[in-house]
């Protein structure tokens, strides 16, 4: 295994799937119940704020009682162990990566443990339900909290970071995601054009298996401890 330098991975939410947490396109995923268009977009939240409180309430709860699995915990291993730079981009709203010891850490779809007013733009550390009856600690102002979450159509966070880490990269690694949502799923190709190794680890070959250089298919818990054994030379 060549020593890599600076690695960058992606994570997605079949990386938290063995935490307990659901899926979104799995067959029992989140859009499989709710419509995206309904709760994870402006305009769902615009037309029902109750519906979209309700569903990041529930999953905030389900998730604040999820423990880190041995996927989360072997990133963290190859952050601490690895010689160069090793930089976590999650698509995951959930803490697990924190959890679990990872601190190179980009949340690029926001965290639900977070609140932001959409008033003041200030985000508070929130682990109660949010509801419209709330008041924004930073401005006082009353009904402007919601989910610090990024929604489609609204612009992911830190792209600019993320884009010079993946210019810089020689090793890019995506972990339990299906590629079907962009920005993220372009992160390949552009981590492929600056000359880096890719590699998919999922539990099977997902839509946009065919644009890695590497696959390992089989479940995060099992599969990413064995794949950082193998670049920390311990495997
Ligand atoms: C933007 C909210 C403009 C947080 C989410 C047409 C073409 C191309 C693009 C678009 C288009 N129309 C619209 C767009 C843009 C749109 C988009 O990509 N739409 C898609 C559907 C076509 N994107 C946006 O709107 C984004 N913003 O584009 O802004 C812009 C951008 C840049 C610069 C300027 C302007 C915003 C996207 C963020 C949306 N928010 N969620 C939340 O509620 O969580 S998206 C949601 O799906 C998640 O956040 C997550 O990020 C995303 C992807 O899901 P995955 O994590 O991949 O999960 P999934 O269920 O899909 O797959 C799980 C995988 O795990 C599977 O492969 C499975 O096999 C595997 N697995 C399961 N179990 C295990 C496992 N693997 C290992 N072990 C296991 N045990």
């Amino acid at each position: 295994m060549p020593q890599f330098q600076r690695i960058v991975v992606l994570t997605g939410a079949g990386l938290s799937a063995e935490s307990g947490l659901s899926t979104f396109r799995d067959k029992d995923g989140l859009w499989a119940r709710y419509d995206y268009r309904e709760v994870a977009t402006p305009e769902g939240f615009a037309r029902n704020p109750e519906l979209v409180y309700e569903f990041y309430n529930q999953r905030r709860r389900h998730g604040l009682e999820a423990k880190p699995n041995p996927g989360h915990k072997a990133l963290a291993r190859l952050e601490r162990q690895h010689p160069g730079e090793v930089l976590v981009v999650t698509q995951n709203v959930d803490g697990l990566h924190e959890a679990a010891g990872s601190q190179n850490l980009i949340h690029m779809h926001g965290q639900m443990a977070q609140a932001l007013c959409s008033l003041c733009g200030a985000r508070t550390p929130w682990v109660e339900d949010l509801s419209a009856d709330l008041i924004c600690p930073s401005c006082a102002t009353h009904g402007g909290m919601r989910p610090d979450v990024v929604w489609f159509g609204e612009i992911p966070y830190e792209l600019e970071r993320i884009a010079a880490a993946l210019q810089e990269c020689d090793l890019f690694i995506a972990v339990g995601t299906s590629g079907n949502v962009y920005p993220a799923a372009g992160f390949v190709a552009a981590a492929r054009e600056a000359g880096a190794h890719t590699v998919e680890l999922n539990l099977e070959p997902s839509e946009r298996a065919s644009r890695f250089a590497e696959w390992v298919h089989g479940p995060a818990s099992l599969i990413v401890p064995l794949y950082v054994d193998k670049l920390l030379g311990d495997g």
